[in-house]
């Protein structure tokens, strides 16, 4: 079995040098549970160089990211400050690997609950080869997170669990989903992260970000593409590709 800080060094070099490491594999006997320890190793190297933790993501919370990815479990990773990009602004393809974006809804945490909403673009950027992975290398990889754009926040209307959502690519819409495909209703990711980040010693503090997952599947970035996501009631977060 290779090393736990081996394996989160080599996530780390991937991610800071831009270049694909190679599946560890079944030979690295990673489980669920060390694969969230390699993660919270893996952002102690970002913590190390001055990141901060600024919310949790969940990942693979709707149908069409479990069948994508070829796995079928909800997952969820760790958000620094470094991550956050502008609502609008723009994002280079030479500081990622093979970047994806995917349309989202980010909660604001305040008192415990749901302060506020947001539409939010997630850019993921798998740190393995082809963008491959088993449940266990994904986790460890902190679930592929790599930025994420949050829109205007605002109170949270009555009904969000079936709210029409929108990815357009050069104002063509690419993908089309609902809410309702996070979880059946987006707000369930507030106790499922709760739930899982409490299993690590993890606790959502008020003020965090919480991305509740993917609505749809997620799309390659291409450079000079101006990528947009629109959820019905709440908005569109939006960024740039050069
Ligand atoms: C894993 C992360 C997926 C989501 O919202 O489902 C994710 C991946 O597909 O690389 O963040």
């Amino acid at each position: 079995m290779t090393d736990l800080a081996t394996i989160a060094e080599r996530l780390d070099q991937a991610a800071t040098s831009r270049t694909v490491t190679p599946q560890f594999g079944a030979d690295a006997g990673l489980d669920v549970p060390t694969a969230y320890r390699i993660q919270e190793a893996v952002v102690a190297h970002r913590t190390a160089r001055g990141e901060r933790l600024v919310g949790l993501k969940l990942g693979l919370t709707s149908r069409a990211k479990m069948a994508q990815m070829g796995v079928d479990e909800v997952i969820w990773g760790r958000l620094t400050d470094a991550m956050a990009i502008a609502d609008g602004g723009t994002i280079s393809l030479a500081d990622h690997i093979h970047p994806k974006a995917e349309p989202e809804v980010a909660f604001l945490i305040g008192g415990g609950t749901i302060a506020a909403v947001a539409p939010a673009i997630e850019v993921i950027d798998s740190r393995y080869v082809d963008f491959r992975f088993t449940l266990p290398e994904v986790i460890a990889d902190n679930t592929s997170a790599s930025g994420f754009v949050v829109g205007a926040w605002q109170p949270v209307p009555a009904g969000i669990d079936n709210l029409g959502v929108l990815l357009e690519v050069d104002g063509r819409t690419v993908q089309i989903g609902s809410t309702a495909a996070i979880l059946g209703d987006p707000r369930r990711a507030l106790a499922e992260a709760v739930r899982l980040a409490a299993a690590d010693g993890v606790e959502l503090t008020d003020g965090s970000v919480l991305l509740a997952g993917a609505a749809t599947a997620a799309v390659p970035l291409k450079p000079g593409a101006h990528v947009r996501a629109v959820v019905e009631s709440l908005g569109a977060a939006s960024l740039k590709v050069t």
